[in-house]
């Protein structure tokens, strides 16, 4: 048995890029042999400033949609991640394990500080350390993610080899990303060549999870597309990122190929096309917002829900990380 590990931060509402490349994969792992534990990642959240009663609730409001989607607190660990200190006595160490040069290099970190880079928090900078301390803190191997967390993902691998390597151990085990092939990232629906995202001004750039049926057919009538009609085959539509994105997901949320889509619209303008993928969104993500709100609506069973999901990960991390802690030299502490 192996275990897998993922975390979505709690800021905003999570956006069908999330589902389709991230969330509706945790919950068909569930059915599997491995032990899943699913994250809130509340401290990842705090590299940009979150107003504390927003943050609040929207980490009970993520929790909901988690478990909307179909995430069992029986079958897997749910928790948010600032209830388990060993997220952070392992990021520290792993702090001093990174080298500049290598977070300098990641692409998410210069996306998201831009020309502004005197002006954000160090935490979005060793963000990247902090997340290889969340997957190596239970010896996870599997961590299913969207494309855009690969160079993370690299970086967590690079991170433990070079603990293992400097304290002579074989102490951190290898991950390997688990990366939905049809959907591995979800682009705006304003432009084709930025991934959707939650923290995106615009809201037309995405479909929220919690949108209703009139909110999502008329973010995806207005959604960019070009003059010409869809053509019959992939390869044609390489250079048309907006159409690309549009049948990427038509087909990861019908569950049918891309070419069997192509094959359905070929020749025909998107207005069909668009109308059916409404149809199609409205019919997978209106229950899961449906099913949200009902959750959101017990707060006490939601808190109990995570207390209890912390312990079992305290259990896990706990032992792994004093084991680390040793290693590096440090003397026994309280536990
Ligand atoms: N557009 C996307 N397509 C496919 N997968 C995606 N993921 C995010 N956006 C897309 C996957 O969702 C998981 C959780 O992501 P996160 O909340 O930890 O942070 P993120 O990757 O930074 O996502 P956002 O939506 O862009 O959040 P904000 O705007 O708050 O920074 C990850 O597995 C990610 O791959």
């Amino acid at each position: 048995m192996a275990r897998i590990f993922s975390g979505i931060q709690p800021t905003g509402i999570a956006t069908l890029g999330n589902y389709l490349g991230a969330l509706r994969n945790w919950v068909a792992l569930q059915e599997g042999e491995d032990e899943c534990i699913y994250c809130l990642v509340d401290l990842h959240a705090i590299t940009v400033f979150q107003d504390p009663a927003e943050l609040r609730e929207q980490t009970f409001a993520m929790a909901a949609l988690l478990l909307a989607c179909g995430i069992d607190p029986a079958r897997s660990i749910l928790f948010h991640q600032s209830a388990v200190p060993a997220h952070v006595r392992l990021g520290w160490i792993f702090n001093c394990v990174a080298r500049m040069g290598w977070l300098k290099r990641m692409t998410q970190f210069k996306d998201k500080a831009g020309k502004n880079q005197e002006e954000v928090s160090t935490g979005l900078f060793v963000y990247p350390n902090l997340m290889a301390a969340d997957i190596h803190a239970y010896h996870a191997t599997r961590v299913p993610v969207g494309d855009d967390q690969l160079q993370h993902l690299e970086l967590a691998n690079d991170i433990a080899e070079k603990f293992n390597h400097d304290y002579g151990v074989a102490f951190f085990p290898r991950i390997e990303p688990l990366v939905p092939p049809e959907t591995a990232r979800v682009m705006s629906l304003r432009d084709g060549t930025r991934k959707m995202s939650k923290s995106d001004p615009s809201d037309q750039s995405r479909i929220n999870m919690t949108d209703d049926a009139d909110a999502i057919a008329q973010k995806i009538r207005r959604a960019k597309t070009d003059p010409e009609p869809l053509p019959d085959h992939i390869g044609a539509l390489a250079s048309r990122p907006e159409a690309r994105n549009l049948v990427g997901i038509f087909a990861a949320i019908t569950g049918e190929s891309q070419e069997a889509v192509l094959a359905r619209f070929a020749g025909s303008g998107f207005g069909p096309f668009k109308e059916k993928l409404a149809e199609a969104l409205v019919a997978h993500i209106v229950p899961v917002g449906e099913r949200t709100r009902a959750y959101l609506a017990d707060r006490t069973e939601l808190e109990r829900i995570l207390q209890t999901g912390a312990r079992r990960a305290a259990a896990i991390a706990n032992p792994i990380t004093a084991a680390a802690e040793r290693i590096v030299g440090f003397l026994p502490g309280a536990e």
